[in-house]
């Protein structure tokens, strides 16, 4: 087995500012992804835009099972299996306002065109600090994995 693809939960000491690095990441189908939190002054949670969690709108394929790390204090973890191919959209609970948001593409992205979906287009649920914060999906394709731009 493949060792779990790590994504950090970031931010520079007094607090300012907070995001996922990588922002968005491109696994195989069956990875798991551990979110770690290395920002010494907040605590982060890692959760999927899903209507079983807290109601938001579904931004994770349709047969996918929804998560939600909690909250994660300094150097917490939190690991999840990505069995379900497609585009998974989470947030970070307190957070999401401030844009803290990350995107995951699992699969074989010549399998089917399965990354078009309509939904993730649009979403007036969601604040826009957020909306506009996740990376495109071809890139992501095409890089592996994106850092946040500064
Ligand atoms: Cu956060």
């Amino acid at each position: 087995m493949a060792e779990p693809a790590v994504i950090q939960m970031v931010g520079p000491p007094d607090g300012s500012d907070v995001w996922f690095d990588p922002i968005g990441l491109w696994v195989r189908t069956g990875r798991a992804v551990r979110w770690v939190n290395r920002d010494a002054g907040n605590s982060h949670t890692a959760t999927a835009y899903h209507p079983a969690v807290f109601g938001r709108s579904r931004r994770i394929p349709a047969h996918a099972r929804p998560w939600n790390s909690d909250y994660l204090l300094p150097n917490g973890s939190f690991e999840v299996t990505f069995t379900e191919p497609g585009v998974y959209d989470y947030y970070c609970l307190p957070h999401e306002h401030a844009g803290m948001v990350g995107r995951i593409v699992v699969g074989d992205p010549n399998a089917k065109d399965w990354w078009q979906t309509p939904q993730l287009k649009v979403d007036s649920k969601l604040p826009a600090a957020a909306l506009t914060a996740f990376p495109s999906i071809a890139e992501i394709i095409k890089r592996g994995y994106i850092h946040r731009a500064q």
